[in-house]
């Protein structure tokens, strides 16, 4: 059953029950012999579609334990079918789907289908999946698997609002045993904000989720806008998805020619930005980026700066180092690592 509003488990956890500590980075992904283990919460919603095709299509190095969706481009119903949509495209039906929170835990939620569409895609033919979600509730899904994990041996991608995850870490802090990292799509700080002036929108639609998270201890690496909008799209590069010639790079070409029209008329930039997949090209080639470690807050406190990220680039406030964050990468190398990557699937 999805969970809904917060309010009744007491605020007092949101912010006495999790502790900054100094955890250690974890090293590169992409160096380890054996595929990473990892779960992506997402909110499907255009460029999380793209970002879990190149997840799914790179076997080798991602052991992608499953999807758990959450309320955020799109009502919950929408993002959870949109993930079964992808995992039938990407011919996966190994990788079960957990619906998680169907809304924010303390605000007002709010969606972007103004961007994504009323149901979360366009440019393609929206079907119902054959396979169902799985039973049971992502949250729990969260608990159980973190607290059975090895330690320190799990990679968690958030690409929508952090409800899930934030829900997971109060109802049972214990769960930070089982994380590696976390790797999240979300904040700005030199870019600005696209939602508000301020903020970022996957951190605007559920501040007190990513304040959570923050405060957690745990280590996080953030792929904001900062990053994500130098990272572009141009017609050369959408055209050569296109002409890899299987259904997913035809898909991804669609979704992505409709998809960044809006981005390209509302921010004035010469392409569109693919936010969430640059999260995955980060796990599969992070020396493709750069960034630094920062402490970051998140601003809770209802009014202009509203879900606002602080990253404190230049260390003046002198408070822990709680995430690593992105600022540059080659764009054109991940845009050729998308291009290889979405030519193994079907
Ligand atoms: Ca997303």
């Amino acid at each position: 059953m999805a969970r809904r509003n917060f309010l009744t488990q007491g605020s007092r956890l949101l912010t006495g029950g999790l502790l900054l500590s100094a955890m250690p980075m974890s090293s590169a992904l992409a160096a380890s012999a054996l595929p990473t283990p990892l779960i992506i919460d997402t909110d499907p919603g255009a460029d999380d579609v793209i970002a879990l095709l190149l997840a799914l299509s790179a076997r080798d190095q991602l052991d992608v334990r499953a999807l758990t969706t959450v309320a955020g481009n799109v009502q919950l119903r929408y993002t959870s079918r949109n993930a079964r949509m992808v995992r039938e495209w990407a011919n996966r039906p190994d990788v079960p789907v957990y619906a998680g929170c169907d809304r924010p835990m303390l605000r007002t939620p709010i969606y972007a289908a103004e961007v994504h569409g009323a149901e979360g895609v366009t440019g393609v033919k929206i079907f119902e999946p054959k396979q169902a979600l799985a039973k049971g509730d992502a949250v729990q899904y969260l608990i159980d698997t973190l607290l059975a994990a090895k330690p320190q041996s799990m990679t968690i991608v958030t690409l929508g609002p952090q409800t899930n995850l934030a829900m997971a870490l109060i109802e049972n802090p214990g769960i930070r045993q089982g994380v590696k990292e976390i790797v999240m799509m979300g904040g700005a700080h030199f870019n600005g904000g696209n939602i508000t002036p301020a903020a970022e929108f996957n951190v605007f639609a559920d501040p007190h989720a990513s304040d959570v998270v923050f405060k957690s201890g745990l280590p996080i690496t953030v792929i904001p806008l900062d990053v994500t909008h130098k990272m572009l799209t141009s017609p050369e590069r959408i055209e050569r998805l296109r002409k890899i010639g299987n259904q997913a790079g035809k898909i991804a070409a669609d979704i992505l020619d409709a998809y960044v029209e809006h981005d390209i008329k509302q921010y004035g930039l010469p392409g569109g930005p693919v936010h969430d997949a640059t999260t995955i090209g980060y796990l599969l080639r992070p020396e493709l980026f750069k960034g630094r470690m920062v402490n970051v807050e998140v601003d809770t406190r209802e009014g202009l700066t509203f879900g606002q990220t602080m990253a404190d680039y230049y260390h003046a406030a002198k408070r822990p180092e709680n995430a690593r964050w992105i600022t540059e990468g080659d764009t054109q190398g991940f845009f050729d690592l998308l291009t290889v990557q979405l030519a193994k699937l079907p």
